[in-house]
């Protein structure tokens, strides 16, 4: 996993999200490959403006989130359950979603991610539709998101 995340950082870095660093198995990210042994967990990365992580579909219970800020400005990181369809999560006038909403609830959150920093966060996750955004002014907007799915 160490290996796999390192190349796609790089390519990163390198200033190109390129795909296929790894196999890529069917409950997978284009871009990052998914580690067979670990079904509740999810690692990954964030930038502008993206949310890429390593699993579509995990099992309900505690999870563990991994992910590192590889863009050049702040993000953070929310774990939104929500039946809507990714990016679809209404955005008000200040440019965030709102995160008290029953139908866009965050359920647990990294809080600031400052660029180049890793942070592991935990949340106990019941199955249902969720979504892993980034809610800094008009960065869900512009498609910092990731649906994924407890089961
Ligand atoms: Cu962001």
């Amino acid at each position: 996993m160490r290996t796999r995340w390192k190349c796609v950082a790089g390519a990163v870095v390198a200033g190109a999200l390129v795909t296929g660093c790894g196999p890529d198995p069917n409950d997978t990210v284009p871009g990052i490959a998914a580690d067979p042994n670990s079904d509740n967990s999810v690692t990954g990365f964030e930038l502008q403006w993206e949310v890429v992580g390593d699993h579509k579909t995990i099992k309900a219970g505690e999870m563990t989130f991994t992910f590192t800020n590889v863009g050049t400005i702040k993000h953070e990181l929310l774990v939104i359950r929500t039946d809507l369809p990714v990016g679809k999560i209404p955005v008000g006038a200040d440019g965030r979603i709102n995160e008290a909403d029953p139908n866009s609830l965050n359920v647990g959150e990294t809080g600031d991610l400052d660029v180049g920093k890793t942070i592991t966060f935990k949340a106990k996750l019941e199955p249902g539709k969720y979504q892993l955004v980034c809610n800094i002014t008009n960065h869900y907007k512009n498609g910092m998101y990731m649906a994924f799915t407890v089961d």
